[in-house]
């Protein structure tokens, strides 16, 4: 029979490139392994999305001039059109941003929650103003802030979580220096679909930290109440629910994978075969990459493609390699400039949050 359509694209994400993706959900769409392409920054039409509940309405995009954003936990507390928040300071940074749960289909366990294989990632350049200049424009925080916590713009149904009205993430107040409050992504006003009119961004750190459609931003003692700062996104044993008492998830591991040769297409042609991939390096930049055609039995060093663009950015890396007929498992592991490798070993956690085995992430191709 015919082989069957996979889901449409949602109408807020229908500008993307549908054979690059591949829709889970109508707020879960993942980048195709090989539709990442070679040249480091990943396209806006290809890069994921990923919505915990549905998002709001696009008519928060009429006039992003006048978003609002609300300012707490502060000495003059305030509110700040996005208008005059373009006058405070500007920033660009180059940086990954991968869902927390990317990687988590390969877990034996099977956590629930969307079976992300390599693709709930990209590497993208954020522009905004520096929340730094932010807090020197409200004279910086109150004395017992620990914490930064943004609140989303999107109502959550009645029902699903008890202890607040939004999506709600707190970060420890030493992201301070590196996070920004973005409006353009690669160069483009921040879409709906990635979190327009604003954004918090905390490089470095999951994506479910960098809060989109951001409405308030505040300065606290304590962590967020949310459910998705108490209980989900916390590192629990396997086949315990997550609690208060599991580590938060905030900071991401160094990580790679083979991207190209391309899964699942023709057998390879005998011969020179580029093979190529992805590595960042999580909180220090990545410094070196290593491929084995072997499964990682024998280790090739290779080389990095594009420019470095920072710390938090991903490098595409590059392998020539003379494959005769045969199996190949193509497995990658990065070094981060703090001289972490990448495990063999997954992290195990009960819903499958941070996976950066290398093991996981092989890439078997036929040469023939
Ligand atoms: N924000 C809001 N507001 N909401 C939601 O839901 N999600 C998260 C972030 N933020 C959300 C937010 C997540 S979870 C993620 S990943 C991210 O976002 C994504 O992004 P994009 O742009 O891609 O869509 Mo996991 O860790």
């Amino acid at each position: 029979g015919p082989v069957s359509a996979q889901k449409p694209l949602p109408a807020y994400a229908d500008w993307k490139d549908a054979d690059a993706l591949i829709v889970h959900s109508a707020n879960t769409i993942e980048t195709r392994r090989a539709a990442v392409g070679t040249g480091g920054i990943t396209p806006l039409d290809k890069l994921f999305i990923r919505n915990n509940v549905s998002p709001p309405p696009a008519s928060i995009m009429q006039d992003p001039g006048a978003w609002v954003l609300e300012v707490s936990g502060v000495a003059k507390p305030r509110s700040f059109t996005l208008a005059e928040l373009k006058t405070l300071g500007l920033v660009s940074v180059a940086m990954v941003l991968q869902c927390s749960g990317n990687g988590r289909a390969y877990f034996p366990h099977k956590p629930s929650g969307t079976q992300w294989t390599t693709g709930a990632a990209g590497c993208v350049v954020f522009t905004g103003v520096p929340l730094k200049a932010v807090l020197e424009a409200v004279g910086g925080a109150q004395a017992q802030a620990k914490f930064i916590t943004g609140t989303g713009g999107e109502a959550i149904p009645a029902g699903i979580d008890a202890n607040t009205v939004a999506v709600e993430r707190s970060v420890p107040l030493s992201v301070l220096d590196d996070a920004l409050l973005a409006w353009e992504i690669n160069g483009e006003p921040l879409p709906l679909a990635h979190g327009g009119p604003l954004r918090l961004v905390v490089p470095g750190y999951t994506g479910v930290n960098s809060v989109k459609y951001i409405k308030k931003l505040a300065f606290t003692e304590e962590m967020s109440p949310a459910r998705i700062q108490q209980s989900s996104y916390r590192y629990s044993p396997v086949g315990a629910a997550s609690s208060p008492e599991h580590e938060v998830v905030w900071a991401m591991p160094p990580k790679s994978w083979i991207t190209q040769p391309s899964e699942g297409s023709k057998p390879i042609q005998p011969g020179r075969v580029m093979v190529t991939g992805v590595a960042l390096g999580g909180t220090s930049a990545p410094a070196k990459v290593e491929v084995s055609l072997d499964g990682g039995k024998k280790w090739h060093e290779a080389a990095f493609v594009g420019p470095d663009l920072g710390k938090y950015a991903w490098r595409t890396f590059a392998l020539i390699a003379e494959l005769s007929a045969g199996e190949y498992e193509l497995v990658s592991r990065v070094t981060n400039a703090a001289g972490e490798t990448q495990p063999e070993e997954r992290l195990e956690n009960n819903r499958g949050y941070n996976n950066n085995s290398w093991r996981d992430h092989g890439l078997v191709v036929q040469v023939a």
